[in-house]
């Protein structure tokens, strides 16, 4: 591939993204406005913490799932917010002393460090259920909102992202380096479930919201599960290889205590093999897409490629 043609595809990609995460931003902030009766110190750190500078990958894939199997981005959009609202919590919540004990977030100081330990754990509680508030109320037809309300509370809880934080957090003999349990399908199993779930809900909640045939839900399906795993694996080698100010967060942390991660069990090359591995596995899923599929596919390619 030519540096020209190289260069149109992050430019396309680049607009791509701005485009999703102004309709996500712009639902979300109506949404927001128009809950009534939130105590003013909470409303402040739930948009503190939901109006940061991220990345809004979980929207995108939503909103570019639903496109890509000829649905309409405008059906997707509750599914991208509640999908942003839980991914803000679990930030949140993962931030606090607690758990991760992190200072920094999206470049800036994490929830607790401006608002306390207590108002951070009720902001995050609120996101949390905000996002099925949402989903309840803004999607207009009921069995609709029922499939995408199951789809988003099964990827959150206890067989989902708590189930994956709790694996990651208190079965240290799962994730440390020097324990003879630890091996790549402990470590798959934590990241299909802590960061793996969300992403492939994503993918599957804009087929949902497209009405997209089982068929058609299967092949997104297959797509957010390698997504998944590519954007952990690629966190991975990023913690490795970024400063703090490129990442806005704690880079070398882990390291630094000893977790285990792709590049520690594989080392770096058989890491790059194992993304290479699962960015095919997404390829193959977006090959039997049709061409309204194409944005979608220029955001995957671009996360598998990503460097914050
Ligand atoms: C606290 C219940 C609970 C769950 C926490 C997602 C998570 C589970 C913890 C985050 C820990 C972490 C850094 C995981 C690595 C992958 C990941 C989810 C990174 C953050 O997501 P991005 O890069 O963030 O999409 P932005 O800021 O761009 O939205």
């Amino acid at each position: 591939m030519s540096d020209a043609s190289v260069q149109t595809q992050t430019l396309d990609y680049q607009a791509i993204l701005q485009s999703t995460t102004l309709r996500t931003d712009s639902f979300l902030r109506g949404f927001i406005a128009s809950r009534q009766g939130v105590p003013t110190l909470l409303k402040e750190s739930i948009e503190y913490s939901l109006f940061g500078p991220g990345k809004r990958v979980r929207p995108a894939l939503a909103l570019l799932a639903a496109q890509a199997v000829d649905g309409c981005i405008e059906d997707a959009l509750p599914a991208a917010a509640a999908l942003e609202l839980i991914h803000c919590f679990s930030l949140v919540h993962d931030d606090l002393p607690a758990m991760d004990n992190d200072d920094l977030r999206r470049g800036r100081p994490t929830n607790h460090k401006i608002y306390g330990d207590a108002v951070a754990i009720l902001a995050g509680d609120a996101m949390n259920t905000l996002a099925f508030e949402l989903l309840a109320e803004c999607v207009n037809d009921p069995s609709q909102s029922v499939k995408l309300l199951l789809e988003l509370s099964r990827a959150t809880g206890p067989a989902g992202m708590i189930g994956g934080q709790i694996l990651d957090t208190c079965y240290p003999q799962l994730k440390h380096v020097d324990s003879q349990a630890a091996n790549i399908e402990s470590l798959q199993r934590i990241h299909r479930l802590k960061t793996g779930a969300l992403i492939r809900a994503a993918c599957r909640m804009g087929g949902v919201a497209a009405r997209a045939d089982a068929h058609h839900l299967q092949i997104l399906d297959e797509l957010g599960q390698a997504v998944g795993l590519v954007f952990q694996i690629v966190d991975d080698l990023l913690d490795v290889t970024s400063s703090d100010a490129q990442l806005g967060k704690k880079a070398g942390k882990d390291a630094d205590i000893g977790k285990l991660t792709y590049p520690v069990l594989l080392g770096l090359e058989q890491t790059q093999a194992e993304l290479h591995r699962q960015h095919k596995l997404a390829e193959r899923a977006l090959d039997q897409l049709g061409p309204a599929a194409e944005p979608l596919s220029l955001v995957v390619h671009a996360l598998a490629r990503r460097d914050k």
